[in-house]
């Protein structure tokens, strides 16, 4: 469910009140508090000397002037300057839910094209969120796009237990400009910040909310800069702003929102190409490089005929540079399914999956600066995902209930849990709790198993399903239900049952009934079985179990292990009641022809 963070009239200060609202047409209404911390980008550039640069001291008078990003009148009848700086302080017209968003923008000094941002840019930005945490519902940072996907990456990193949205925007074309981007950039970001609680870095971009380690800036000359090739948006601004609420990463903690500014410079970005030297790769890695994110081809593969190179690589890794095998492919995941890809994790490279190369060396930079951790504990720091930058890893296995680290995965799982390792949880639990639900016939509780997202046929441990169950059970609404739901009467347990030979087993003659009208017929092993079957229920005698088998679709002439037919038993019993029963069918199947 959407959630909405906003107080009414968080401006006041302790003891004070905001001005009564004198005119009638503007009524008080809830407010949402947002800090635009402008850090520069073309949004706010203007052409000097032909060229553009960012303009110091424009921006928040120029959006002042814009009817859709300032309401003037309510600003002035609710008093909203009183206190807060006006030169700062701008608010929002009221929103679709009846919202307004009030905002404050803070304005760095100098102003930077993108292209200039450091590291200590990001730590800058990172203490002024810590700082006003708990003063806004929502933060917007402003800033270019050339490197708007590292900051972003960064940020995510350095904002640990975040609960509050950070949304970074900028533009293509200023907002001083007749036709701009900037604008519904802004405003969409505003929005989404004081109205949403998302509790992640993103990047809200050409109608489209990011997780902001996810994205690579694809495009100079568009409005859609941006893309996320791994992850889907988080959220859509079209006619309404829809958010992938299953998409969203919590942080699932107890533990309060903490910034860690400290990054490792001494990282770097190192793309192969065909051809690529020996001593090229070298002089990348002499100290003082400790980490370095390598972009191989494909699925995470690079030359296995070039032992010089793979030598220079181990060498590092010995020496404890710590290196995160990338694609330079934009879409897709570091696999091991070539040997030229094994070669790299041979020598020591951590798989880096789905990252963004942005994503990657943000993460390697955040994780080495961690002082309290040795080379090891870093290498696992890096393997795992932190903060949604990296699809979940399963090694290699799905999750099930076969396994004994189940427990502890399901824990992890839940702890970090993005859409794709809720899903897998969903996957392992489902079939044993859909099997359970079955066992006691509960169609409610298979019903919500199905709202979740999941199908009925899926087996358990034992490769059972829940149709199984119920024809153990005898449950014939719950076997209704689950084939109309879509449940496979073809389905064999490990032991290769099918439903249908489950039911003929506890004598559920309706259930088997219903089975072979919807298609069932036993398997090949089943019937392989049944001729001994079929002679020993003759042998004691049991009319009520060759009858299911016979309404099973069985073969009362089927020889059983010793050569002899249910029919040769019952004579040698003189069991006349079964005897009978077997003429009848017998006539039956020879007048039928034998079908
Ligand atoms: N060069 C600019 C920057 O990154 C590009 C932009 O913002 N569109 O600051």
């Amino acid at each position: 469910q959407p959630q909405l963070s906003l107080h009414r009239a968080t401006l006041t200060q302790p003891g004070r009140r905001r001005r009564c609202v004198e005119s009638p047409e503007v009524s008080p209404s809830v407010e949402a508090r947002v800090l635009v911390i402008n850090t520069g980008g073309t949004i706010g550039m203007t052409y000097q000397d032909n060229v553009l640069r960012p303009e110091a001291n424009a921006f928040v008078k120029a959006l002042r002037k814009l009817p859709i990003l300032h309401d003037e009148q309510y600003a002035e009848q609710t008093g909203l300057y009183d206190f807060c700086p006006q030169e700062q302080t701008l608010v929002l017209p009221l929103s679709k839910q009846n919202k307004r968003v009030v905002y404050t923008v803070l304005e760095y000094s100098p102003l930077l094209d993108s292209s200039n941002m450091t590291t200590d840019d990001w730590a800058k930005i990172g203490k002024d969120v810590e700082r006003h945490y708990e003063k806004y519902d929502g933060f917007v940072i402003l800033h270019g796009t050339d490197t708007m996907a590292y900051t972003a990456s960064a940020l995510s990193f350095m904002c640990e237990h975040l609960g509050k949205p950070i949304v970074l925007t900028g533009s293509q074309v200023p907002i001083f400009e007749l036709r701009n981007d900037g604008r519904d950039n802004l405003l969409g970001a505003l929005l989404i910040a004081g109205q949403f609680v998302i509790p992640e870095v993103c990047l809200y971009f050409h109608n489209k909310l990011y997780r902001g380690n996810r994205v690579t800036k694809v495009d100079s000359g568009s409005f859609n800069a941006f893309c996320s090739p791994n992850l889907p948006p988080l959220a859509n601004a079209e006619v309404d702003i829809k958010i992938n609420w299953d998409t969203v990463w919590r942080a699932n903690s107890t533990m309060k929102f903490q910034v860690h500014t400290e990054m490792n410079r001494k990282v770097g970005l190192l793309r192969l190409f065909p051809g690529i030297t020996t001593e090229t790769v070298k002089a990348f890695l002499q100290p003082p490089m400790e980490g370095i994110v390598l972009e191989t081809y494909g699925s995470g593969n690079a030359p296995n005929n070039r032992a010089d190179l793979l030598e220079e690589l181990r060498k590092a890794t010995e020496r404890g540079v710590i290196m995160v095998n990338c694609t330079q492919c934009l879409r897709g995941t570091v696999t091991v399914s070539y040997a030229t890809g094994q070669a790299l994790s041979d020598v020591g490279l951590i798989a880096g999956r789905d990252m963004t190369p942005e994503a990657a060396l943000s993460k390697l930079s955040h994780v080495l600066a961690m002082r309290d951790l040795n080379t090891e504990d870093k290498r696992k720091m890096l393997s795992k995902n932190l903060r949604g930058e990296m699809i979940a890893d399963f090694e290699g296995a799905k999750l099930s209930l076969r396994d004994s680290r189940f427990i502890q995965v399901i824990a992890k799982s839940l702890n970090i849990c993005c859409k794709e390792e809720l899903e897998a949880v969903r996957d392992a639990l489902t079939p044993s709790l859909a099997c359970a639900a079955a066992k006691i016939g509960d169609i409610e509780a298979l019903e919500a198993i199905l709202e979740m997202g999941s199908i009925l046929s899926m087996e358990n441990y034992d490769s059972r399903t829940p149709l199984h169950v119920a024809a153990c059970e005898g449950h014939l609404t719950v076997v209704k239900y689950l084939l109309i739901q879509g449940a496979t009467v073809h389905a064999r347990d490990r032991y290769g049952h099918t439903p249908l030979r489950n039911a003929v087993r506890f004598r559920h003659k309706e259930i088997v009934k219903l089975l072979r009208q919807t298609g069932a017929h036993l398997s090949q092993e089943e019937l392989d079985d049944a001729g001994s079957e079929l002679c020993s229920l003759a042998a004691s005698g049991d009319l009520e179990g060759l009858m299911m088998w016979h309404l099973a679709g069985a073969e009362m002439e089927m020889v059983g292990y010793n050569g002899q037919t249910a029919m040769d038993i019952a004579q040698a019993t003189g069991n006349t009641e079964v005897l009978e029963f077997l003429q009848t069918v017998g006539k039956c199947r020879n007048t039928n022809g034998g079908l």
